[in-house]
């Protein structure tokens, strides 16, 4: 068996693959680049991913990037995070893995990174900024009943989908959303797991050289 790799330290999206890691007992070896650093435009990161973009997660021939397949896959993989092929507890997995990577991710969060934070490079979009924060408030309406009312997205247990809510309502969190109080709840339950506190150490990216 080769050993897996981790490429990307430092941000919500290469948490969820060091948390889904940790969640599966799996040893990996790290690769802790940051974005926005220059490390996602070096020769040999590259040769792994024209995209440019942490995480991406290496074992012997498979070159996978994608946080949320990344976390999908590994839990396959080594037996546990994912409900099995072909039940409607794994439609309920693909439904909140889109749910969260287009609505929350993608569409709203990711797009007030842009034009905020990245607002240099992406250009400033006030009007975006907005339709993007009124979209979060919107779309999260979809999970907080669904979240008051159970432990877990789907089934009885923790799954790769409560990494990526998690991450994201984190995410909202830092960009200063007053979220409801069980969406709180829920992010710090999982905070309080074990795998989370180790990931987040092994999430942390290296001290800047002088
Ligand atoms: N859809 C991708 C997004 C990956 C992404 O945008 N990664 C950012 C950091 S969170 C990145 O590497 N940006 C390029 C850079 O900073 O150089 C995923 O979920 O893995």
């Amino acid at each position: 068996m080769s050993t897996i790799r981790v490429w990307g330290a430092g941000t919500a999206r290469t948490l969820r693959v060091h948390w889904a890691l940790a969640e599966l007992g799996v040893h990996y070896e790290t690769k802790p680049i940051g974005s926005r650093t220059g490390e996602t435009q070096s020769h040999a990161f590259r040769a792994l991913s024209v995209k440019e973009k942490i995480p991406v997660v290496v074992e012997g021939d498979l070159v996978l990037t994608e946080s949320a397949a990344i976390v999908t896959w590994l839990g396959d993989r080594f037996g546990g995070l994912t409900p099995a092929p072909a039940t409607v507890a794994r439609a309920r997995y693909y439904e909140w893995l889109s749910f969260i990577i287009m609505e929350l991710d993608a569409h709203t969060l990711y797009v007030m990174r842009k034009h905020g934070d990245l607002q240099h490079l992406y250009g400033a979009a006030p009007a975006a900024m907005e339709a993007a924060k009124a979209g979060f408030e919107k779309q999260i309406r979809w999970a907080l009943p669904r979240i008051e009312s159970k432990p877990f997205l789907v089934g009885e247990t923790f799954t790769g989908v409560d990494i990526l809510m998690t991450t994201c309502l984190d995410w909202a969190v830092a960009y200063g959303f007053d979220l409801a109080a069980p969406l709180n709840a829920y992010r710090l339950r999982h905070h309080e797991r074990a795998a989370f506190r180790s990931a987040t150490n092994r999430n942390r990216p290296p001290p800047a050289q002088s």
